[in-house]
Formats: C-alpha cells, structure tokens, sequence
C-alpha cells in the first residue's frame, strides 16, 4: 500500500504537470537485449510463489486429472529401491556411530526425489551429484557392495581410499563421482551438456545441487553458461529447507531457485518432491523438453531433509522435533508410495516384508564383506593424481614409508595391502631378531 502511494507521487513529480497531456508511451528501443521503451514508471516487485506441481496427495490419492498410473512393476521397483535405499541409510548410520566408518550422510525423506529421477532419465544421460542421492545411485543399479567399499574405503573402493565416505561414482553408469567442495560440479555440467549439444545425440545432461549449494558462485556460472550456449540439460534442485543448520529463510529471498532458473532464461518447473508419480512425470516431460529445444530446464524438488546433515552434525539443536515428526510420519515418501500401492492392492504385507528382508540382507552382506576387505596400500595415497611425481610428492613419500615402518604399531598395518613399507618393516624385523633374542618374560617391546 505504502509503496503503492510512492510510486504515484513518485509518477505525478516526475511525469505530472509536463507530460500530463500526453497518453502513456510505448517506443521500440534497438537496444540488443531487445525491450521497449515506456512512460509506465515502477518498481517492480518479484512475482508470487509459483506453485508446486503435484500427482498424488499425502494420503496416496491422485489428484491429477486424467492421469495415467505407471505400470505396477515399475511402482514396485521404486519401492523397492526406496526401502533398499532407505535400510542402506539406517545400517551405514548405526555403523558410523559404532566408529567402524569415518563419516556418513543419510537421504532420509528425499526417496522419491532421488529415485523418481533416476525413474525419469534415460541411462545414457551423464549425471552430476552434489553428495545426497544415495537412491539415485540405487535405482540405476549402482551395486551396494561398491558403496559399501567406498564408505569402508577398502580395495573395492573405486576411488583407494582418497575420498571421504559416501563419495560414489560410476563411468559405467554415467554418474560422475561425487565432489563435496559444495558447487564445483555445475559448470563441470553446464561445460560437459554443451558437449552433449555439440554431439546431437538422444542424452543430456543432468546435475543435482541443494538450495545451499545454489548460493556459490560456481551455481550461477554454470547456469549462465547452460542457458547463453543453450545447452540440454537438467538442474535438479534438492530444496530441502536446510544446508546444515541455515534454514532457507537465511538462505534465500525471492521465489526459491525456480525464479532463479528462469531469471537466466531456461524453463522451470516446482515439483513435489515427495511425490514419486510427479517427480516421475516431471523429469521425462522437462528431459523432452530440454532435448527438443536444445535449452536447459530447472526443476526444483521441494523435500525435506529428515535426518541430521551429517554425522558430524546434531540437527536437534537447531529444528523443532514436531518439524521432524510431520516430514517422516505425515509427509513422507515411502510411506505415501505405500499408500498408493496398498490403494490399488498392488503390495500384501508378506510382499512388503519379503522386500524389507530382502533388502536387510543384501545391504548386510555388502556391510560385511566391506568390513573384512583390506585397505589400499598405503603409497596409493600418491599415485592417479599426477602422471608423474614431482620431486616434492616423491620426498613425502620416502618420509612417509620411512616413518611408517619405523613406528608400524602405531598404524594398524595390519589392515591395508601389502606394500613397500610392510617389505620394510619385515626387513627390519629380521635383522632385528638375528641380532637380538628377546626375553619371553619381558612384556611387548
Ligand atoms: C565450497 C564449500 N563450502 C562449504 C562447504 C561446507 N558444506 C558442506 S554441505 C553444506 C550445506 C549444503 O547445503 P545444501 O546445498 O542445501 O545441501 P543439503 O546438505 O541440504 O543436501 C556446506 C555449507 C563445502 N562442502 N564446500
Ligand atoms: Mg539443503
């Protein structure tokens, strides 16, 4: 209202008793950025929320008119990766609060954003991760037992151990392995779908980030760079309302990223990312979109982020629990799935906890046998990074193998691959007991 009054005045001083004679005026410009000209004095204001589009309600109710319901077993298959999905989260926590793994992260709440993308692109695509898509990985068939390795960083790690847990990847299944430094992958994505462009074939590319994430500079570069060299691709915002404990009132003003997105010019949608059915939908709708007009397509998932940001984190201390209670009892995705199942009698209890203790085991077995594998060894820590080594890198590792095998105890050796530092210490070992018998009653020297 105030403002509403300011911009009259503001209208009348500067137009009133000179112009006043004269109707509105509208003129050409030849400006490039191709505007027009105009008597028409404001102060624009962002436009309202957009709504989010959704399928199915909390209840497992399709709300959408005329929708035709995916086939059962690719409902069955969602749920299967949601529950596999969401027992890997639940295990791999438990175990890194026992100290057997450094570090882990859960996707707690955002299954049907992670799986029904997975759902919606075509395996051919190149995807980009920010660290949270654990069931994207699940659903394109990424084997469990490779991110059980990578969370133990055993040998069956694909990345030796040099990378924090959770930091997936896979070259055979298009997903380009996970870098935390928050950002980094979207002009990575923005460059390699113009690539993709430049192909002209049937695949683009698709790149997930949080709402926290988009506040790089690195987010706005790769938006920029997708929508000036209109390139196919998907940027596939995970909003769920926190990075670690900033809420996305500290976060953001405006409409979210989606007003974002189409700021720079690409299409956008706001998807219910809860909603499996319309997450679904979105993704292949805005995946044609994005090909057939060779321009990028935002989609931002609104979900919520169910569990703490990390282990390293103690999400109590700064969310209210009744918050957390509503996302995984009232507005979760799992549950809602099942809802929907149940509805059209597509799932018993017995093929619902056949599923459960399907899954159970698998996600143990993987956990086992990556608790039991060795460690890379150990002067793997310097190799696959430069070609060759620089006279720096090559005096850390004679330092590191001389310290190493000069104080063995002290790093369970035991428990990585057989290298020069343990051919070292067994050298050692043997002078050392062929000049020196020690006293059986003595304690451990
Ligand atoms: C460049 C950079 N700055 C800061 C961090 C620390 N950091 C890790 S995750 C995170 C929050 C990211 O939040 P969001 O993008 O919303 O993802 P979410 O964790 O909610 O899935 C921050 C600040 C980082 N990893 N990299
Ligand atoms: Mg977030």
């Amino acid at each position: 209202m105030i403002l509403r009054r300011f911009l009259s005045r503001t209208r009348k001083q500067l137009f009133g008793s000179t112009f006043r004679q004269f109707r509105l005026y509208h003129a050409p410009s030849r400006h490039p950025h191709g505007t027009a000209f105009t008597t028409n004095f404001a102060i624009h204001e962002a436009a309202p929320n957009q709504e989010t589009f959704r399928v199915m309600d909390e209840e497992g109710n399709i709300v959408l008119e005329n929708y035709e319901l995916l086939e059962k077993d690719v409902l069955i298959n969602m749920y299967k990766s949601m529950i596999k999905s969401n027992i890997f989260d639940n295990v791999f926590y438990d175990i890194q609060r026992q100290g057997r793994i450094s570090f882990y992260m859960t996707n707690f709440g955002e299954e049907a954003t992670q799986i029904g993308t997975a759902e919606g692109l075509s395996p051919d695509d190149l995807v980009y991760c920010q660290y949270r898509e654990l069931g994207f990985f699940v659903h394109r068939g990424h084997p469990l037992q490779t991110m059980a390795d990578t969370n133990f960083s055993n040998m069956g790690d694909p990345n030796d151990g040099k990378a924090m847990p959770v930091h997936y990847g896979s070259k055979e299944l298009n997903i380009v392995t996970v870098s935390s430094t928050l950002a980094t992958q979207m002009p990575q994505a923005a460059g390699a779908a113009y690539a993709y462009k430049r192909e002209n074939k049937d695949r683009l590319v698709a790149c997930w980030f949080g709402e926290g994430a988009a506040s790089e500079g690195d987010a706005h570069a790769g938006f920029n760079f997708s929508t000036v060299l209109k390139s196919p691709m998907l940027w596939l915002c995970r909003n769920n309302g926190y990075a670690i404990s900033t809420p996305l009132k500290h976060q953001y003003c405006g409409d979210g990223l989606l007003s974002r997105g189409l700021a720079y010019g690409m299409g956008g949608i706001r998807v219910d990312g809860n909603d499996c059915l319309a997450v679904v939908l979105a993704v292949k709708a805005a995946r044609k979109y994005a090909l057939e007009n060779s321009k990028p397509v935002m989609i931002e998932f609104m979900t919520y982020r169910g569990g703490h940001h990390s282990t390293s984190d103690d999400a109590t201390r700064y969310r209210d629990p009744e918050e957390i209670i509503y996302w995984s009892q009232v507005d979760n995705p799992i549950i809602r799935l099942k809802k929907l199942l149940d509805k059209h009698e597509y799932l018993s209890e017995e093929e619902d906890k056949e599923i459960r203790d399907t899954s159970r085991k698998e996600v143990m077995k993987a956990f086992r046998a990556a608790e039991k594998k060795q460690k890379p060894y150990i002067e793997k820590l310097f190799e696959d990074v430069f070609d060759e080594l620089t006279p720096q890198l090559k005096y850390q590792e004679r330092q590191l193998i001389r310290h190493v095998s000069k104080y063995p105890k002290e790093y369970g050796l035991e428990e990585y691959a057989d290298s020069a530092i343990h051919r070292k210490v067994q050298r050692f070992q043997k002078i050392k007991s062929a000049f020196y018998k020690p006293d059986p009653n003595a304690e451990d020297d």
